[in-house]
């Protein structure tokens, strides 16, 4: 009876029923409340998963997916040299596209530091010919450029001989059938304290690789609480697909929007109250991988920006880079394009809270003191209902030229009469000017 408990607590773990222990008690202060509701005006972030996996060019996950042996894999960090990597031109290329922030792989589940760690050397400046810290060359150019900078860390880890026992991934690795689970620990909270004492100040740590083992002990209280002592500013996230565990300070969803699943994974993710974020690639793929040329279309990344806005959720855009240090050409086109769409309608997106109204098939809503911004992605017909905003609203407009979109009133809906040939492909947003400002609610109060 007694050996039932812990199965059954994992049982509950799994189901998602019980609460996860975490940094109970936390209450974020003033620095950390201001970095939230920062993020939550940014919207729009680069993501970037870049390891030595890039060398083979089938995606972060060669390692497992393909069964290769550690003492294999670790034939890879010598042939990894980016002697092409400039720094200037990812944060150009970033900033370009209209990017606040950039969230990049710091070690992922290859255990790969691609950092100077001292608490290993198993990184890119004692394994590679290149020997340099690329995290300390983007942290500087972000600083210089005005872009937060986020470390992506997967406690997940196919590498450390300590990450036992393991979880779903990873069997293939030939490390021993032995560890010690507090070890591995302590080595990812000397790690995580490199990262937030060697690189300025962060926008976060970005935390994926927990659903490996839903459940161990994975002493989250301590970690977040290292990081919040550390840089009490820096935003705590953790891809685990679950609701928020106490201590986070921003809640992920990854390939879809807040209270979808599509992919399977986020139906436990009930939408708390942090600020919101979604991760998406313009491919397929995170790492670079050479054979996925599905690229998104530029309305496809469009709409998945403005949608995420209207779910009020910030895009997190992912880019693989290459082994030589470069981005390919398709992310980097599109990447422009969207800085230009971005040019002349971020002012519905930056700073802008999703709704009055939900999401629709045909579009979606922002909004920002008494202006609310009707974005219509897919409507073929001339009148579009909407249900009543919450104030009054007295005139409407084409954020495009300023000309105006006649209305009508009905009881319960306002129609908005709209001219076929204004419609933009993209997004054609209309201004709906209120009579009153609806106030925006700051980041943890409740929907
Ligand atoms: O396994 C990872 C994957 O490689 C990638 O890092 C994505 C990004 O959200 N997250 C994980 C899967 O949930």
């Amino acid at each position: 009876m007694r050996k039932a408990f812990p199965v059954l607590t994992a049982l509950l773990v799994l189901a998602g029923l019980t609460p996860v222990v975490a940094q109970e008690g936390y209450r974020p202060p003033p620095e950390n409340l201001e970095a939230r509701a920062w993020f939550q005006e940014a919207r729009f972030g680069l993501f970037i998963h870049w390891g030595v996996y890039s060398v083979l060019g089938r995606g972060e996950w060669v390692m497992h997916n393909e069964k290769i042996p550690i003492a294999e894999y670790e034939k890879l960090p010598p042939r990894f040299n980016p002697t092409d990597f400039d720094p200037a031109a990812w944060v150009a290329m970033a900033k370009a596209a209209g990017m606040r922030y950039i969230t990049i792989t710091s070690k992922h589940h290859d255990g790969f530091a691609m950092y100077d760690s001292k608490t290993s050397d198993y990184d890119i400046v004692d394994r590679t010919p290149y020997e340099r810290d690329v995290l300390k060359m983007l942290a500087e150019e972000c600083r210089k450029e005005g872009l937060k900078l986020f470390f992506y860390y997967s406690q997940l880890d196919w590498h450390h001989p300590d990450y036992f026992p393991r979880g779903r991934t990873g069997q293939w690795s030939g490390r021993p059938e032995s560890g010690e689970w507090g070890r591995y620990l302590d080595y990812m909270d000397a790690q995580l304290e490199e990262l937030l004492t060697g690189y300025g100040p962060l926008g976060g740590i970005w935390f994926d690789g927990w659903w490996d083992r839903p459940d161990a002990d994975w002493r989250l209280g301590q970690t977040y609480s290292l990081i919040h002592r550390l840089q009490p500013a820096a935003l705590v996230g953790s891809n685990h697909h679950r609701k928020p565990f106490p201590g986070e300070d921003f809640q992920m969803f990854e390939r879809d929007f807040p209270g979808h699943d599509t992919t399977g994974w986020n139906d436990k993710a009930e939408i708390g109250t942090l600020p919101l974020e979604m991760c998406t690639t313009i491919n397929n793929s995170w790492g670079f991988n050479e054979s996925d040329t599905r690229y998104k279309s530029l309305e496809e990344i469009v709409h998945l920006l403005v949608r995420a806005g209207g779910y009020d959720a910030n895009l997190l855009l992912n880019v693989g880079p290459k082994p030589d240090g470069t981005i390919q050409p398709e992310f980097v086109e599109r990447l422009a394009e969207v800085g230009e769409w971005l040019e002349k309608n971020g002012e519905s997106i930056y700073g802008a809270r999703g709704g009055p109204i939900t999401p629709r098939p045909w579009g979606v809503t922002t909004h920002k003191g008494n202006e609310v911004f009707v974005h219509v992605l897919d409507w073929p017909d001339r009148v579009l209902a909407l249900p009543l905003p919450p104030r009054p609203v007295k005139s409407a407009h084409y954020m495009a030229d300023g000309s105006e979109v006649p209305l009508g009133r009905d009881a319960d809906a306002l129609l908005l009469r709209l001219d076929p040939e204004k419609a933009d492909p993209l997004d054609t947003i209309v201004v709906l000017e209120l009579a009153e400002a609806i106030m925006p609610t700051a980041p943890g109060t409740p929907r």
